[in-house]
């Protein structure tokens, strides 16, 4: 008997050992393949969810009968209606090292990882993808992404507990906003500039009803860029700016601008593993006002990064430009927000207020004893990173600290929790150099 040849059971065929150039219509193939595949993947998730969740028994007992009679098409075309579209793609329990120290290995149980791998949320983003920069690298602190607002419902057994852990922010808590700079009690802690050399407050915003960067595709980014784009060319004054797209920027000027801390990097590993670098270069860019004092990020790990920054430590006037440009882009573009998790962001620890309200420090002194350093920071909920942000190391005893609670604690108290940490770090520094 002949054996079936067909798509399930053929095995990979080599390809030819001679490679000619490829002719103009298999590239145009290709080419049109390469950019529908995200729509057919988002096609296979929902008929998935439908089938899964008994979703079509609203309309027809049979999801069969429902496929026929709602896409004849699509079973025509043989994408049979009653096959698991991506059932083989799912992973066994990753194998975490040892020396994991990540909250997904943490928190990502056996009991939970059975209870959620199949599951995937309206935009057709499933556990597999949530976790993978968590798995592709064990060295991550955290590990997850969430592709859309609804996977932190969907995978919330998950998500919860690393939330718990990393906020101090349980299930049932609301998260409250605060935006007003005249609540704000922070005069410049180093008016001399003998120890802040900038300061810098950034948020992150992704727009409602679009899915996060993990899982969008690449029509709807560019859809993002677009929106987002039009609403920066009407700010006005002090944020009046030009948008830098980052495809067509030459490497030398995007070089300079990574170097100068406002822009950012290209390549970050856990960007990669959860998906948010494809189709790199497109649709990211910058926007920024003369004297970049006023930037916004395109289309990196959240649709938008709003930054406030300057040189020294009036932290105050930075809070207020920022709180005036939220203001007015938000006007343009609607943000995504949960009256529990506040401002929705694809990574689970800048939800809430979405800010790190940052200052670049010299501390030379103080940094040879971190133990002395970590025990001021710890107490007043603040993070060390190095000079070119985060996974980089400090130059010249300079530090980035900054907030590290972001949900269930307004903006003021964030920026005030960093103020705080900031002039107890500067009595230290002071200190020990009478
Ligand atoms: P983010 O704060 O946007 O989450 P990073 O930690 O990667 O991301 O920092 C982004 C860039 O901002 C880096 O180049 C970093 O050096 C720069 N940066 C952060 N804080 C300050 C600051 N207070 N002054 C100047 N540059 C800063
Ligand atoms: C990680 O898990 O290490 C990366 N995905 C980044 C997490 C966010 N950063 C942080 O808390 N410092």
């Amino acid at each position: 008997m002949h054996k079936r040849h067909d798509a399930d059971s053929a095995a990979p065929r080599a390809p030819r050992p001679e490679q000619p150039v490829p002719s103009l219509l298999l590239r145009q193939c290709e080419s049109i393949i390469d950019g529908e595949l995200d729509h057919l993947r988002r096609v296979f998730r929902a008929l998935e969810l439908i089938e899964t969740q008994e979703l079509y028994r609203e309309k027809y007992e049979d999801f069969t009968a429902y496929c026929l009679a709602r896409w004849p098409r699509v079973v025509e075309w043989g994408f049979h209606p009653t096959r698991s579209y991506h059932k083989g793609s799912i992973m066994n329990y990753p194998n975490f090292p040892e020396t994991c120290q990540s909250l997904l290995c943490k928190y990502l149980t056996p009991e939970v990882f059975e209870a959620l791998k199949e599951k995937t949320t309206p935009n057709g983003f499933t556990l597999e993808q949530a976790i993978r920069s968590g798995v592709e690298n064990p060295d991550s602190s955290i590990g997850v992404y969430a592709g859309d607002k609804e996977s932190y419902e969907v995978f919330d057994r998950l998500f919860d507990p690393i939330i718990r852990e990393y906020h101090g922010f349980d299930k049932s808590d609301r998260h409250q906003s605060n935006l007003n700079p005249e609540d704000l009690d922070a005069p410049n802690p180093d008016p001399e500039g003998a120890y802040i050399l900038s300061t810098r407050i950034r948020v992150g915003r992704n727009m409602d009803g679009m899915p996060l960067g993990p899982a969008i595709s690449k029509e709807e980014r560019d859809e993002v860029e677009a929106r987002v784009v039009s609403g920066l060319e009407t700010l006005d004054g002090a944020l009046r700016g030009r948008y830098y797209p980052l495809l067509g920027m030459s490497e030398a000027v995007q070089a300079q601008l990574i170097e100068d801390h406002f822009l950012f990097k290209e390549g970050d590993r856990f960007l990669e593993s959860a998906g948010l670098n494809r189709d790199w270069p497109a649709g990211r860019g910058i926007y920024h006002n003369d004297d970049k004092t006023f930037l916004v990020w395109v289309n990196e790990e959240d649709q938008l990064r709003i930054i406030s920054m300057q040189k020294g430590g009036d932290i105050k006037e930075v809070f207020t430009r920022l709180v005036e440009a939220i203001n007015q882009i938000e006007t343009k573009v609607p943000f995504s927000y949960s009256e529990h998790l506040g401002y929705i962001t694809s990574c689970p620890t800048n939800l809430g207020t979405a800010m790190r309200a940052s200052v670049h420090i010299a501390l030379p002194k103080l940094s040879q004893d971190m133990e002395r350093f970590r025990e001021i920071t710890d107490r007043h909920h603040l993070q060390i990173r190095g000079i070119h942000g985060e996974h980089s190391e400090s130059e010249g005893g300079v530090y980035d600290v900054s907030n590290r609670r972001r949900l269930g604690i307004t903006e003021v108290e964030a920026v005030q929790d960093m103020y705080n940490g900031v002039v107890e770090l500067i009595e230290a520094e002071k200190a020990l150099n009478a």
